[in-house]
């Protein structure tokens, strides 16, 4: 792949228009290096058109997702306002190709985070956390991709909606979670899948994305990554997720 701005203009429109594409590695050979700087372009396309950078997403942070999509490596990708789904409101699926739903944790920095740091260093930044979701939605035709194509296309990010934040003191964990689906539960599992400890996942987004973007800044959202498998979205579908000592975070399709 030699032109990486005209790839990044090809997610960006894909994501734009809801439109799917074709996987890039069928064709020709992408390195994740290449992916990365391909997203780093889409992404400054949106800022362009005025969306502003509110955080980051880590993804493939637990086995359950890994096995869904079969890529093995923790990946990550750029969260901007215009991404920000209304706690308990309504989102259409014609703006999606193909969107499904997962259970995260968020993060909230109250301090920068400028490089690697370890638990303890990443907990004593964090000015909250809550129960979240994240709305992915991968441009590919089929949901099918190799690590370089979903890193590409901004590791599928699409929208994300957050409950009511909480202090991090509560101990995180192995915060038992149910995600339902008109009232029946579709997935349960719980914050230790997410790299063993949700905090991992900071820890990880200090190591792989503190370098790339010259800090994780305070003020951010960071979303931990997949608690279980995503929940494919219908029509009229009123998703909720409640998460042990945190409360719930829903999210409804229009019919
Ligand atoms: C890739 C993005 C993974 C997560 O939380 O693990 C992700 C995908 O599933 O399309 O967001
Ligand atoms: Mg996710």
């Amino acid at each position: 792949m030699t032109d990486l701005a005209q790839a990044a203009a090809i997610v960006d429109e894909a994501a734009r228009t809801a439109r799917e594409i074709p996987q890039f590695t069928t064709s020709a050979p992408l390195g994740v290096a290449e992916a990365y700087a391909i997203q780093a372009l889409s992404i400054e396309r949106r800022l362009a058109r005025g969306e502003k950078l509110v955080g980051v997403k880590m993804g493939l942070t637990s086995r359950a997702k890994m096995a869904q999509v079969g890529v093995n490596e923790v990946i990550w990708g750029r969260l901007t306002d215009a991404m920000r789904l209304e706690e308990g409101g309504a989102c259409s699926l014609a703006r999606y190709v193909h969107p499904r739903i997962e259970p995260e944790l968020a993060f909230l920095l109250k301090r920068d985070i400028a490089s690697e740091v370890t638990g303890p260093e990443a907990l004593a930044c964090v000015e909250a956390i809550a129960p979240a979701m994240e709305l992915i939605d991968s441009r590919y035709q089929n949901f099918k991709f190799a690590l370089a194509d979903v890193v590409a296309d901004n590791s599928s990010s699409s929208g994300f909606v957050i409950g009511a934040w909480a202090s991090p003191a509560l101990d995180f964990g192995n915060l038992g979670l149910t995600m339902e689906v008109n009232g029946r539960a579709v997935e349960i599992g719980s914050t230790a899948a997410i790299l063993g400890h949700p905090l991992r996942s900071l820890v990880a987004a200090s190591r792989l994305v503190a370098p790339a973007l010259g800090g994780l800044k305070a003020g951010w959202i960071v979303l931990a990554g997949g608690a279980t498998a995503a929940y494919a979205l219908k029509q009229g579908d009123s998703v909720r997720t409640t998460m042990q000592g945190l409360g719930g975070v829903s999210l409804n399709v229009a019919a």
